[in-house]
């Protein structure tokens, strides 16, 4: 029957493209979507699909058993941005879901989690380049609270039940099959969309805001890496960090009018700017390296062709 798979938020920015990963490579039918809402068409149409609220335990448990899920991939959350006008509910959120499926490996009725954190973990404390795996974190978001707290309890989990929970902390993601809600780091989609279709971007970080960022594809892997790694190899179980690239918006742009010649960009950081300056500018990576053997393969100019190339075929 070969492994089933729930992914929770499978209709967010992440989820949905993971949904297609893991159908090519489980089987359409052992991979159940689940989401509070309905997602696009070829995620509806490629595989089962449930309405399931992360937040409310029974609603989890009961898909989990239907189905005889054997791994759970939590992708819900409310991200940096939005859990900064939320905080009460991107806490619930964050949380709650975390321990439901947490609870329900601990009862024996999950085998493996898969549960993302985030480069949000680190704070204004935190060394900013080449951010170590190990150093000082302490988050000045809800959002990066709710991670770093989750971190704790998942490696709790592991050490106190054999919970076999893996993690990593990602960085800002950029894709174009389904938008990202509600991040900080959502500029490096936006960007993309502007100047395929306005030719002129208002920025809400500054030109100097370097975060690390990586594309989906990249991303994507990692996340069927950690959870196909032996279990023996995955010897962090808060998270591993992440790295891929590191750039500015000021060299994102540069690198955007290399296609797009007449492209123009303004400044004007709103409340996003203090988040973006209390994160690592680069990460290192090297324990995931490591470990499970991962490497990145998109470079900035990589990253930038096939994200111009895909979106001006979607967007004509
Ligand atoms: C965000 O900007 O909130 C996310 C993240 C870095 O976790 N993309």
């Amino acid at each position: 029957m070969g492994t089933k798979i729930l992914i929770i938020g499978a209709c967010g920015q992440i989820g949905s493209e993971l949904t297609l990963k893991l159908r090519g490579i489980y089987g359409n039918d052992n991979v159940i979507a689940s989401d509070i809402r309905e997602g696009n068409s070829n995620l509806m149409e490629s595989g089962p699909f449930e309405t399931v609220n992360a937040m409310d335990f029974d609603q989890v448990s009961s898909v989990v058993e239907k189905h005889q899920i054997d791994e759970v991939y939590l992708m819900a959350a409310l991200l940096s941005a939005t859990a900064e006008k939320n905080p009460a509910f991107a806490w619930e959120l964050n949380m709650n879901s975390l321990f439901h499926v947490l609870n329900l490996a601990k009862e024996g009725k999950i085998k493996k989690i898969f549960w993302p954190s985030s480069i949000a973990v680190f704070g204004p404390t935190t060394p900013r380049f080449n951010t170590p795996q190990y150093t000082v974190m302490e988050p000045s978001t809800v959002y990066g609270i709710s991670k770093q707290a989750g971190e704790r309890w998942c490696e709790y989990y592991y050490n106190k039940y054999g919970v076999d929970v893996r993690s990593i902390r990602y960085p800002g993601l950029i894709s174009w099959t389904t938008p990202p809600g509600g991040g900080t780091t959502d500029y490096a989609v936006d960007i993309f969309y502007k100047a395929i279709e306005d030719k002129h971007y208002n920025c809400f970080l500054s030109e100097q805001s370097a975060l690390p960022m990586m594309y989906m594809d990249d991303a994507l892997n990692a996340t069927v890496g950690i959870m196909q790694a032996e279990k023996e190899d995955v010897k962090i179980r808060s998270s591993y960090n992440l790295g891929g690239i590191s750039f500015t918006p000021e060299e994102l742009y540069a690198e955007i009018t290399k296609h797009i010649p007449d492209f123009t960009i303004e400044y004007a950081p709103d409340f996003r700017q203090a988040i973006a300056d209390s994160w690592p500018a680069s990460i290192d990576d090297s324990a995931a390296q490591k470990d499970w053997s991962w490497n990145h393969k998109y470079d900035l100019e990589a990253m930038t062709t096939v994200m111009l190339e895909n979106l001006s075929k979607v967007l004509q």
